[in-house]
């Protein structure tokens, strides 16, 4: 963990948030400028800087992450599908350097990227 970290910070506590889901690997909280009616941030409980820091080190947490989500989702109520969203570095929108995946549902999503 990082000391200066944003999300770190909010893993630890320090800095308050609307969680939803926690584990040995996962912290899932709600985002504070949601994008749609449900917008939560799922990050590994290790500071890990962005997508191009993921290794075999520590990829188990990727997994972790994406095994949250499908119980986030169901526990929200998205049977209806959503989008998970990383943001990677300066071209990518990364404002917060701790991976993290964006969580976006609760109505049809129009715009896509890709
Ligand atoms: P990104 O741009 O992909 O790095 O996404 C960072 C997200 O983090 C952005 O949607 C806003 C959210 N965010 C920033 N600071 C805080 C905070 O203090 N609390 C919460 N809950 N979300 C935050």
């Amino acid at each position: 963990m990082d000391q200066n970290c944003l999300f770190c910070r909010i893993i630890r506590g320090e800095i308050p948030s609307a969680k939803v889901y926690e584990d040995e690997y996962v912290f899932a909280f709600r985002d504070i400028n949601p994008q749609a009616p449900v917008h939560i941030l799922v990050v590994p409980k290790t500071h890990i800087p962005c997508a191009d820091a993921v290794d075999a080190e520590n990829s188990v947490y990727v997994a972790k992450c994406f095994e949250a989500i499908a119980k986030i989702a169901e526990a929200e109520g998205l049977s209806n599908g959503y989008r998970v969203v990383n943001n990677c570095g300066e071209d990518g929108g990364q404002s917060v350097m701790h991976l993290h995946f964006h969580l976006i549902g609760g109505v049809k999503l129009s715009e896509k990227v890709v």
